[in-house]
């Protein structure tokens, strides 16, 4: 896994100023405060899953050590970023203890309920991972399923075949979470063993589609003994499921930090003033180089319009369109637009064509503040009319 090249403190710390300064307008401020939340703690991803899905087996996969074991069954366990390895345990009757070591070494009480194992792996400044156990009757896990929701950033829902009850529960989580969520279909090697897994591949694969990010077959205990084996096992960590899981969530990881870091700068350019050194947009490149500038802008806006369209479409087959995910790529767009315009030399049309650049990040911004359909088709709208008021008269 990679570790994310860049740290966010100084912006988080500028972002912070910008918001105790009272610089940002009281429409956008509500949003600054949960950015500034979320660029301050990791990613955090939950692992549901019914008493005995595989959960615990799955995080020590993604860890690389055995840290819960078979320990803690059914327990909401955090496992978390710290100075030292240690675990605070509660239980029914209020107590907190503090053990030292790891989870899966540890003695519990009988009445342990929670469970805070911290490390030291640097990563986990980057995610948290929680084991959220789903049990009881149906409407107390859809309770809990829907306030685990707000606090978890990306789902893995464990299970061996994904049942209906499972899929009803599912369906009541938001489809932002959804978006950012896999199923993972646990002990995979039982389900070779058992030749059945091709079948329920395609069984699932339509809900999934739908659902989640995809389906991952995942043998947790093979994926765990190709990581902790003396010799690297790249070829058994492969076909444990374990890489590509692992890959794939590092990729959500990062984008979603990628996609705070961006809306951050923004707020602060529009708002705030200078962003932190590390955090500034690249200088101008020299005017030698403006040919394949103006190339790569003719480019952008040509994708722009594509884009737009494309998005469009998409809305219009699925009976209207997914707010945060066309909104999250409108800003995408208009930034890669506003970073070709500041590449290009100097000039009155390039002047005019950044202002209503940026005149239109500043209204994305605000389409960002409503999430649902109208905001989204807004912000589309709102990309094809930039893209044709720049046609008519062309930068540089
Ligand atoms: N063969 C095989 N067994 C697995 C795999 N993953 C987990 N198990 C076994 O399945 C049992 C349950 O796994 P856990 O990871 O403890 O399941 P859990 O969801 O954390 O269970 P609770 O915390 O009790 O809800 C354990 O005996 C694991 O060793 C796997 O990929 N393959
Ligand atoms: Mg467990």
């Amino acid at each position: 896994m990679s570790l994310p090249q860049r740290d966010i403190s100084p912006l988080a710390g500028q972002l912070e100023q910008t918001l105790s300064a009272g610089c940002l307008p009281t429409e956008v401020s509500g949003w600054g405060s949960k950015l500034l939340q979320r660029l301050r703690q990791p990613v955090r991803v939950a692992v549901a899953g019914a008493a005995g899905s595989g959960k615990s087996a799955l995080i020590d996969m993604l860890l690389g050590r055995v840290v819960i074991g078979r320990n803690g069954g059914g327990l909401l366990v955090d496992v978390c970023y710290g100075t030292e390895e240690m675990a605070e345990i509660e239980t029914a009757a209020g107590k907190r203890l503090q053990m030292s070591g790891l989870l899966a070494q540890m003695e519990l009480p009988q009445d342990a309920c929670r469970v805070r194992q911290t490390l030291t792996d640097p990563r986990l400044r980057w995610h948290s991972y929680r084991e959220l156990p789903l049990a009881g009757p149906q409407s107390a896990q859809q309770d809990m399923l829907q306030q685990a929701a707000g606090n978890a950033d990306i789902f893995l829902w464990c299970s061996q075949e994904f049942t209906a009850g499972e899929q009803a529960l599912w369906a009541a989580v938001p489809d932002s979470t959804k978006d950012h969520s896999f199923l993972v279909l646990t002990m995979a090697d039982r389900l070779v063993m058992r030749g059945t897994l091709p079948a329920l591949i395609e069984t699932l694969e339509p809900v999934a589609a739908e659902e989640f990010l995809g389906v991952y077959p995942v043998a947790a205990i093979q994926g765990l003994t190709a990581r902790t084996a003396g010799a690297p096992q790249d070829g058994l960590w492969r076909s444990s499921g374990g890489k590509q899981l692992s890959e794939d969530i590092q990729r959500q990881v990062d984008q979603g930090r990628a996609s705070d870091v961006d809306q951050a700068e923004l707020l602060i350019r529009q708002f705030g003033g200078t962003l932190p050194a590390e955090t500034a947009p690249a200088v101008p490149a020299p005017a030698a180089a403006a040919a394949p500038q103006a190339a790569s802008l003719a480019a952008a806006l040509d994708q722009l319009q594509t884009g737009a369209e494309a998005m469009l479409a998409e809305a219009e087959a699925a009976g209207g369109p997914q707010a945060a995910p066309v909104l999250a790529q409108c800003m995408e767009m208009i930034r890669s637009l506003s970073q070709s315009l500041d590449a290009m030399p100097a000039s009155a049309a390039v002047e005019a064509a950044r202002e209503a650049a940026q005149d239109g990040e500043e209204m994305l911004m605000l389409c960002q503040l409503e999430q649902d359909e109208d905001a989204a088709v807004d912000a589309v709208t709102l990309l094809i009319q930039l893209k044709k008021e720049l046609m008519v008269e062309p930068p540089g």
